[in-house]
């Protein structure tokens, strides 16, 4: 009988948890992808996007959701395309899309804007055109989608689970290790906290759907194992990792990136705080620590002043003004063309001055 909540090591972790049954695959199209690609001499981002679920039975009726509805990840996909990337697009299955995001069937269905012709003549099959104040904007779409279809600079997987997601993850960076420093990651994914290991609910929890008619429900969850310093240390020490940090207390936002940094020392943990993420967003990373000149010696000063947070991490705020009533038809600006602009170019200046 499983009792205990554990706290689970990487290790631990991957040695009780199932892996998914597509991972082979998955990783063989993968290997694929990125051999082409740095043939090519392309860099390859890994864009992770939605959120992962924790089910609570194992034929599964019931689970807990991290919130996000891919946005963040498809939308950034886009930008790196057009930066020249090839983007392993790693996302909730059924989130947003690059691309096919801008025809959400909630907010634009792609129904209505398309219209039936009457037939030329009687009998004729009737044609389906765009409506006129649509066709440019899904002209440019199109374009793009198209152009990276021909292209193959797009690869797409998805999780569901958050066991799925940590197996893919480490299976991807593993992959992405041979690029060196040409890969980067970009964790925007809204990942669990916690989890239920299969042990506890075949014998704790549930087989099979939970019953109702015993009262209240408790469930006690274990936590994940933090697998930023195993990517960051293990899987592929050569890449360009950056983590979202999502907050909805802004005062925790840079104590807690600040404190990721320090943890994993990867390279740029970006924050954001739920309301305000689509117009903020705050780059915060290590600054090289200030070496001494030769022949100072250690004072209380130099000392204090290497320890202080303000010295030792820089924090970039990049804002966007939004319109709160944008007209129609009017392009949006985006915030993640800026947040791709700029990590590329850190990404681009991080290769040139580390190789
Ligand atoms: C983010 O913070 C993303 O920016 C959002 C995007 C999930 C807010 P949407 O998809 O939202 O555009 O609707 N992602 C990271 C969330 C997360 O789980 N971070 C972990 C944490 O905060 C660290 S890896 O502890």
């Amino acid at each position: 009988m499983y009792t205990e909540p554990t706290t689970f090591s990487a290790e631990q972790y991957f040695a009780t948890q199932l892996p998914p049954p597509t991972l082979q695959h998955d990783v063989e199209c993968v290997r694929e992808f990125i051999a082409r690609h740095q043939k090519e001499g392309r860099a390859v981002v890994l864009v992770t996007s939605g959120g992962t679920t924790v089910p609570l039975e194992l034929n599964v009726v019931r689970f807990l959701d991290n919130f996000s509805a891919g946005t963040r990840g498809a939308t950034s996909a886009e930008y790196f395309l057009k930066a020249g990337y090839a983007v392993i697009f790693m996302h909730r299955q059924f989130s947003l899309q690059p691309f096919s995001r801008h025809y959400s069937h909630s907010t634009n269905p792609f129904l209505d804007f398309l219209d039936i012709d009457s037939p030329e003549s009687p009998g004729a099959t009737p044609r389906i055109s765009v409506t006129p104040n649509k066709r440019e904007d899904l002209l440019q779409v199109l374009t793009m989608y198209k152009d990276v279809h021909a292209r193959g600079t797009l690869h797409t997987l998805t999780f569901v689970t958050v066991d799925d997601y940590l197996w893919l993850l480490r299976a991807v960076s593993k992959e992405m290790s041979v690029l060196k420093r040409k890969a980067m990651f970009y964790l925007a994914a809204a990942v669990s906290d916690f989890f239920l290991p299969r042990q506890k609910m075949a014998s704790y929890l549930s087989e099979h759907k939970i019953q109702s008619g015993k009262g209240s429900l408790h469930i006690e969850m274990d936590q994940v194992p933090k697998i930023l310093k195993p990517l960051v240390d293990e899987w592929t020490p050569g890449g360009f990792i950056v983590s979202f940090k999502l907050e909805t207390d802004e005062n925790l936002l840079l104590p807690k990136a600040r404190q990721a940094l320090e943890r994993y020392g990867h390279q740029v943990v970006i924050g954001n705080e739920l309301h305000r993420r689509k117009f903020e967003v705050v780059f915060v990373s290590k600054k090289p620590s200030p070496a001494l000149p030769p022949g100072i010696k250690q004072t209380k000063e130099a000392i204090s002043h290497a320890t202080d947070p303000s010295n030792s991490f820089s924090e970039y705020w990049l804002r966007i003004d939004i319109p709160e009533h944008p007209a129609p038809g009017v392009l949006v600006k985006e915030i993640e063309e800026d947040i791709v602009a700029e990590l590329v170019k850190r990404h681009t200046e991080w290769v040139e001055n580390t190789s």
